[in-house]
């Protein structure tokens, strides 16, 4: 399974970011908390190749706070020196944010540092310009896709900071990649089966997080041992049912990507650095 989400204006956006990422003086690149690695654009890389990069690990607020230590301890160990957790709501920590940016850049009075924020969709790259500056700048949106054009802002300390539309690439894979970013919000909901993505959140959740999960839905009683248990019982909890009282699983996969996305059933970490070692060791190929 492929999933192919990639509308024409991040082509675009891939152009201009190609171009722009070499001419920035420092980039800010914006991760999801939640899924650090799966929110990691693989052109990232490629585009910043001279230019110092400051990965930040935003929406911490919706993270699981152990899981996101481990993954800084991991960026840190991997000789990724520059990486820090925020909510970009949040001034002062988007100000630290900022400032590590700007300490990656040689100090010359007489010329504009250049930020570029780049990321995926719906990662928070809006938001955090608009906290740096102070008031609404830039459009920001709870669905993907929002920022459609690049834009220029000034800051204090003659520092002009770039907002980008946020870019995937056109074949996410492999499935567990797609289904993280989706959970998230930074896929389209079109781009896949709604009650999939929802089914891969109940797996998690049964998982590795079962007593939030008690604690949001307190009419679990047993907790259910599988996926479509849990979607059934909040259907039915929840009145999303059909005719004859079947239950409506779009309706209840609803409830549960709307609670997980916006942060009510907990804070959740959907992938660890642990697991990426094991998928990395599971597919490297075997020499004899
Ligand atoms: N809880 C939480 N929500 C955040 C945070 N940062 C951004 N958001 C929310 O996430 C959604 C997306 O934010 P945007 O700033 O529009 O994201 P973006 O990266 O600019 O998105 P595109 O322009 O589509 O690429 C909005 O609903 C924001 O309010 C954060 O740190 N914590
Ligand atoms: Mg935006």
């Amino acid at each position: 399974m492929t999933i192919q989400w990639f509308p024409g204006h991040m082509l675009e956006t891939k152009k201009w970011l190609q171009q722009s990422a070499a001419r920035a003086d420092v980039i800010l690149e914006i991760l999801d908390a939640r899924v650090p690695r799966a929110s990691e654009n693989p052109w990232m890389d490629k585009f910043t190749r001279n230019t110092p990069r400051v990965k930040v690990l935003n929406k911490m607020d919706l993270a699981d706070p152990d899981v996101t230590h481990q993954w800084l301890t991991y960026f840190k160990d991997q000789g990724i020196g520059h990486a820090l957790a925020i909510n970009a709501a949040d001034r002062s920590l988007a100000m630290t944010a900022l400032e590590q940016a700007v300490q990656q850049v040689p100090h010359n009075r007489a010329r504009k540092k250049k930020v570029l924020v780049a990321g995926i969709p719906n990662t928070g790259k809006s938001t955090l310009l608009n906290t740096l500056a102070g008031k609404k700048v830039a459009k920001t949106g709870n669905i993907p896709a929002i920022t459609r054009h690049q834009q220029r802002t000034s800051l204090p300390n003659n520092i002009d900071i770039y907002d980008t539309p946020g870019i995937l690439w056109p074949v996410i894979e492999p499935p567990r990649r797609a289904y993280a970013l989706a959970i998230t919000g930074a896929i389209s909901d079109t781009a896949l089966d709604y009650q999939d993505i929802a089914w891969f959140a109940a797996g998690l959740l049964l998982h590795r997080y079962p007593e939030h999960l008690v604690a949001r839905y307190r009419f679990l009683d047993p907790l259910p041992d599988n996926e479509q248990e849990l979607l059934e019982q909040i259907g039915r909890a929840r009145g999303c049912l059909k005719s004859k009282g079947r239950i409506d699983f779009h309706k209840a996969a609803t409830v549960l990507i709307q609670d997980f996305r916006s942060g009510k059933i907990g804070k959740i970490s959907v992938e660890t650095p642990y697991d990426i070692n094991d998928e990395e060791k599971n597919s490297a190929p075997t020499h004899i």
